[in-house]
């Protein structure tokens, strides 16, 4: 299993405030390269099998409606160490607690339109990426 990749979406939320470009820049400054990247929308279905293992917490059907509201990018990212220095530049899934300088802190509106989603461990990064694409798009 590849231990240098991540995955992430850009959400809703900054899609729409067009924030796309100053996220990705942040990415790329902090020496993550795009192995592959798409825009999309999920559908309801698409993002509630995504997000299958949040399907017991109360915000599951909130997040659902959510992610499916709006368009997002998925990307699959590589760089050392990239779960965890991804999951350091993105900042606290809560925007409120997220450090200074974090792409959350920056561009989230609140704890649900976060902005970003970041792959919590190598294990799920693979899970998530194969999710979003195939072994021929990643490059
Ligand atoms: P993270 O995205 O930081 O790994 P998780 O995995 O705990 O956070 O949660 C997945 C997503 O569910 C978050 N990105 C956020 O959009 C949403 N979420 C998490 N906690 C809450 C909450 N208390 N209320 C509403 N949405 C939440």
């Amino acid at each position: 299993m590849a231990t240098n990749r991540t995955f992430t979406m850009i959400k809703p939320d900054a899609v729409e405030s067009n924030s796309i470009g100053g996220i990705l820049k942040m990415i790329n400054e902090a020496g993550f390269r795009i192995v592959a990247m798409k825009y999309t929308q999920l559908s309801k279905e698409t993002a509630g099998a995504f997000y299958e293992v949040h399907k017991e917490r109360p915000f599951y059907g909130e997040l659902v409606d959510y992610m499916s509201s709006g368009p997002i990018v998925a990307a699959i990212l590589e760089k050392d160490n990239a779960v965890e220095d991804f999951r350091t530049l993105i900042g606290a899934t809560n925007p409120a607690e997220a450090a200074e300088g974090t792409i959350r802190k920056i561009y989230a509106t609140d704890i649900s339109a976060n902005a970003v989603h970041g792959s919590d461990s190598d294990e799920n990064a693979e899970i998530e990426g194969n999710f979003h694409f195939t072994a021929a798009e990643k490059h």
